[in-house]
């Protein structure tokens, strides 16, 4: 009798233990890599580069092969993931200058304001481009930004404005420019030069890397970018350690919060331009800082999954890595990237790439562990889009979501976990033009844009003056155009997009 009380109690305490577990919220960590193409890591067939780090969380969880940005530049698809709203929608959410004002807004109901509804502590850190303060070019770099990323659910920030190529370079915590001398102030402006700052234009003697098309205005690092700034001398980042810094911020975002529930994103500096990784990467791919700027993501990867394992989360912690839209390779600056290419495709068999209509323009990485949940080495080819991390993440930590949260987004857990095969019903990109995917078919709308980008990015864009229509299924690199075959096919899916388009939300 006694024994059989004490094995009674025993088998209610595991099953309380097991529940607590069970029970206890997952972390997330979005790792969003900047312009990394969807064939530019070794789980995507990547033979010229090793991804071993990306790789570990495919083999560990489940490759998204059908997972989308809805824009194929940052600002605009960035928006959309921490808003779970289509950019169009909003005005002023084209590629952000460095002294643009928010974007994504204190008005705005966003992705880390609903995890901390849920009790989540949250973090931003790395790439922002989404914009700071109220107003266009006021903000006080010498004092507090504000408003800020805590005014959008943040409790902890470390950023770069903009990006890499853009004024100002410098990193703000939580509103404040990181190392800051007070007795040198930091002037920002993207209208006219300062008087007796070196230029990319004036200064070429001092350049370390020579801009191809734009990028010849503050010169910094032997590096001319976009934008004027002047002063904050101690507090600009060095581009070689840029990688080193951000990714030791989330290393340490992890460790102070191991102990209760906490959601993390992580935005890479790799691999946009301009590309200087730090020297134990250079010349370690062979092709080039653009290759060698994937190893170095690759490790900030590593670093964190690292982290995981030592503090013990790996269990417990979703590890989503995606990025912000195709792949470009020369996006500005005489870095031999297209040199050193070789056969390295980093569209993978996608046409287009960063500012596509086509898929290789938002068509990215998408890779997502989540231990006990999803299966091992698991693939979908389910359709799906980064707009969809909102609500399938809310289903995650349990928050339901008020009529005009998310508008765009779909909670689509059994797809990203690989229980359902089909995912979203249709899918909408925006490029200079926009498109809409419905199972096998993709529509492109006419456009008077250009069919190609400049001689130094070559992308095709995907602008046509007619219609556009491809069968995926049988033609994933787009290349034959079937919209004269099917008017009606082409009619009903130019509808629907409009229908999404003025959707009354
Ligand atoms: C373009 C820049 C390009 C890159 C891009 C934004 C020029 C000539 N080109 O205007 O270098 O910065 O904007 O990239 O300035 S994104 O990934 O942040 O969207
Ligand atoms: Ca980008």
């Amino acid at each position: 009798m006694k024994i059989n009380r004490i094995a009674a109690f025993g088998a209610l305490s595991a099953l309380a233990l097991n529940t607590q577990a069970q029970n206890k919220q997952p972390n997330i960590i979005i790792i969003n890599a900047d312009d990394l193409g969807y064939g530019d890591v070794s789980c995507n067939g990547a033979t010229a580069v090793a991804t071993p780090n990306v790789d570990r969380i495919a083999q560990d969880g489940i490759r998204l092969t059908n997972f989308h940005t809805t824009s194929a530049t940052s600002t605009p698809s960035r928006f959309s993931l921490l808003t779970g709203k289509y950019a169009w929608r909003v005005k002023g959410t084209g590629v952000a200058p460095g002294d643009a004002a928010m974007i994504v807004t204190p008005q705005m109901q966003t992705l880390p304001d609903m995890m901390k509804r849920a009790g989540y502590t949250t973090g931003a850190i790395g790439k922002w481009h989404l914009g700071l303060g109220a107003e266009r070019g006021k903000q006080n770099w010498n004092g507090e930004i504000t408003p800020g990323l805590k005014d959008i659910g943040f409790d902890y920030s470390y950023i770069m404005a903009a990006t890499g190529d853009r004024v100002p370079c410098v990193y703000i915590e939580n509103g404040r420019v990181d190392n800051l001398d007070p007795n040198d102030p930091i002037e920002v402006s993207y209208a006219r030069p300062f008087e007796g700052e070196p230029t990319g234009k004036k200064n070429p003697e001092m350049l370390k890397m020579h801009p191809s098309h734009g990028h010849d205005q503050a010169l910094i690092n032997g590096i001319s970018r976009i934008g004027y700034m002047k002063g904050g001398k101690k507090a600009l980042w060095v581009d070689e350690e840029i990688a080193d810094v951000i990714t030791n911020k989330a290393v340490k975002f992890i460790e102070d919060n191991a102990q209760h529930p906490f959601f993390l994103y992580f935005a890479t500096n790799d691999i946009h331009v301009p590309r200087a990784p730090h020297a134990r990467f250079v010349g370690k791919s062979g092709m080039g800082p653009r290759g060698d700027a994937i190893l170095s993501f690759d490790w900030s990867v590593g670093e964190i999954l690292r982290t995981l394992d030592e503090k013990g989360l790996a269990e417990n912690t979703i590890v989503l890595i995606t990025s912000d839209n195709g792949p470009v390779v020369d996006d500005g600056y005489f870095d031999q990237a297209w040199e050193k290419l070789g056969a390295h495709q980093p569209w993978g068999i996608y046409r287009g790439g960063k500012y596509s209509a086509f898929e290789g323009g938002t068509r990215v990485l998408g890779v997502m562990r989540w231990k006990g949940k999803i299966k091992p080495q698991s693939e979908t080819n389910a359709l799906l889009s980064q707009i969809d991390l909102f609500a399938t993440l809310a289903q995650v930590v349990g928050e339901d979501l008020g009529a005009q949260e998310a508008p765009d987004s779909q909670n689509q857990l059994k797809a990203f976990t690989g229980k359902d095969k089909k995912g979203r019903d249709f899918l909408v990109e925006d490029a200079y033009t926009r498109t809409i995917t419905m199972g096998d078919w993709k529509y492109i709308r006419p456009s008077k844009g250009a069919y190609r980008s400049n001689n130094y990015v070559r992308t095709e864009l995907g602008n046509l003056k007619k219609p556009q229509l491809f069968n995926l299924k049988n033609d994933p690199s787009e290349r034959y155009n079937v919209a004269d075959k099917y008017p009606k096919r082409v009619k009903a899916m130019e509808a629907k997009l409009k229908a999404i388009e003025t959707q009354q939300l």
